[in-house]
């Protein structure tokens, strides 16, 4: 089924020149990307983004990390796409990811880690309209 996801590379790696290799993957996987943009976020859209940790003691850092550089935000649509790029990304702590992964390949950390994506429909919704307007999504 054709499914829209919300992926965004984190500081980390676009401070790390890690930008083409990771579309690369995205892009060799089969999935069209929909809307492509590099960005520095701002706070408010950061503590949008990460709304549902905000009662967490590691909000604020993130929201710090975030917002410390440029980020690439993008979407991308193919089959089940939501649950396949959380694959392709791995876990959230970048020292526990698979090997493969784009953390495992890529990341040494549990804040730092490289890349974020869609974890359901729902959040899909929530996190593209943070970035994009309805006339950017080019398909
Ligand atoms: P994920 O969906 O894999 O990005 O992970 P979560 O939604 O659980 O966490 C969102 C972000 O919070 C992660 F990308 C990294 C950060 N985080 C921390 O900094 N410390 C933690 O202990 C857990 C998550």
């Amino acid at each position: 089924m054709a499914e829209r996801t919300f992926v965004m590379i984190k500081p980390d790696a676009v401070r790390r020149g890690l930008i083409g290799e990771i579309i690369s993957r995205f892009e060799k996987k089969g999935f069209r990307i929909i809307a492509l943009k590099m960005i520095k976020m701002t706070t408010e859209q950061a503590e949008e983004l990460y709304s549902p940790h905000k009662d967490k003691p590691f909000f604020r850092s993130l929201v710090e990390f975030a917002t410390s550089g440029p980020v690439v935000v993008m979407v991308l649509e193919g089959n089940n796409a939501i649950d396949v790029v959380r694959l392709m990304i791995g876990s959230t702590d970048a020292r526990k990811a698979a090997p493969g992964t784009i953390r495992g390949d890529y990341g040494l950390d549990i804040q730092e880690n490289v890349i974020h994506a869609s974890d359901s429909n729902d959040s899909y919704e929530r996190e593209y309209k943070i970035f994009f307007t309805q006339e950017e999504l080019l398909h």
